[in-house]
């Protein structure tokens, strides 16, 4: 990033629907320099004033289930229905190879061309505050630049899950049929942020399984906790490759989101994920403090030998550190 920005040139591009500007945006919200950061949340202040008129769908599932092919198919359709698709790629472990943001962007060749879709992979490397930071951000940034359908991958490794269940408002797990994941995803607990699954490639050969598959999961869903929406996952088969249960899928997609709209559903859940984020950055600011004060550094080694040692308790040496850093 060049050291001074016009923010309101920026701004206004962004408004605009300027998507070199979004860029831009975006790589500001990305950026690791401090300097950046104050920039960067000047324009998400801004930006906010006009943010959260869209729906925000949270596409999940193993590598290779197939998200990018359906995000392509799906996004199309969206498109198709007048909407403005953007996507955003996110790897909270940022362990994704430039190799597969490659492969991202081939998967979703047709999405890739059409100027009312914006398609974004994940942060690689550090980004300051992390990368739940920054999508919630570029979520914020894509809205102010009037997207209206935000189509947000990320990989399922449990984790993930959860992170990008505090940013969206219905989450799409993706699933195969026969894989062995039915009852592995019920294990990690992945299924508990799904609003619905959709079974992937299923297809020729590969149907009955699909069938049957739709017919365990559909049961098994019975005995998870209910959703905050108070409802089970409902579970579909699709294809993206042969366009089978797209149009069935993002029908009700959109009926689950208008239903969440109108009821109020949420807005509630996103003032409880705005206060969730406020508490987890409070939290993480607080411990990159410590983590980098000099006189908790200073006092460290000798605190971890006499607790290592047994001559000093963990909670007393913990209380002595807090004390360093808070009462002075
Ligand atoms: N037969 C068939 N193959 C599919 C379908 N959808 C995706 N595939 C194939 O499955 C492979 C993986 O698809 P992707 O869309 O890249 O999967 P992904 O979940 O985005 O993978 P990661 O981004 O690596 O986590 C590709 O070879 C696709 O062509 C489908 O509906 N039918
Ligand atoms: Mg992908």
């Amino acid at each position: 990033m060049q050291g001074s920005i016009d923010i309101d040139a920026l701004f206004a591009a962004l408004r605009k629907g300027d998507r070199a500007a979004l860029g831009r945006a975006i790589t500001l919200v990305e950026s690791t320099r401090i300097q950046d950061r104050e920039t960067a949340q000047e324009l998400i202040e801004r930006c906010l004033l006009h943010a959260g008129n869209s729906f925000r769908l949270g596409i999940t599932g193993i590598p290779g289930v197939g998200k990018s092919t359906l995000i392509d198919v799906l996004g199309m359709a969206m498109i198709e229905a007048g909407h403005r698709v953007a996507v955003l790629a996110v790897d909270p472990s940022s362990s994704r190879s430039s190799g597969s943001i490659l492969g991202d962007k081939t998967r979703m060749e047709r999405l890739s061309v059409q100027d009312a879709a914006f398609i974004r992979p994940s942060p690689t490397g550090g980004v300051l505050g992390g990368v739940a930071r920054c999508t919630r951000e570029t979520i914020i940034l894509c809205e102010a630049a009037g997207y209206d359908r935000l189509l947000i991958e990320t990989v399922g490794v449990g984790q993930s899950e959860l992170e990008v269940d505090r940013m969206t408002d219905l989450n799409l797990l993706l699933m195969l049929a026969g894989a062995g994941d039915e009852l592995q995803g019920i294990k990690r607990g992945i299924m508990e942020s799904a609003d619905l699954i959709a079974l992937t490639k299923a297809e020729g050969d590969n149907m009955p399984r699909a069938e049957a598959a739709r017919r365990d999961l559909s049961n098994a869903v019975m005995y998870l906790p209910v959703r905050d929406s108070g409802r089970h996952p409902e579970v579909l088969l699709t294809s993206a490759i042969h366009g089978t249960g797209i149009q069935e899928l993002l029908g009700l997609l959109e009926d689950l989101h208008a239903t969440d709209m109108k009821s109020g559903r949420i807005a509630e859940r996103r003032r409880a994920q705005a206060l969730f984020w406020m508490q987890h950055a409070v939290t993480t600011g607080m411990q990159e403090r410590m983590r980098t004060d000099a006189a908790i550094n200073a006092a460290l080694p000798a605190l971890e030998a006499a607790v290592k040692s047994g001559t000093k308790s963990p909670f007393k040496a913990a209380q002595e550190l807090l004390s360093l850093f808070l009462d002075r």
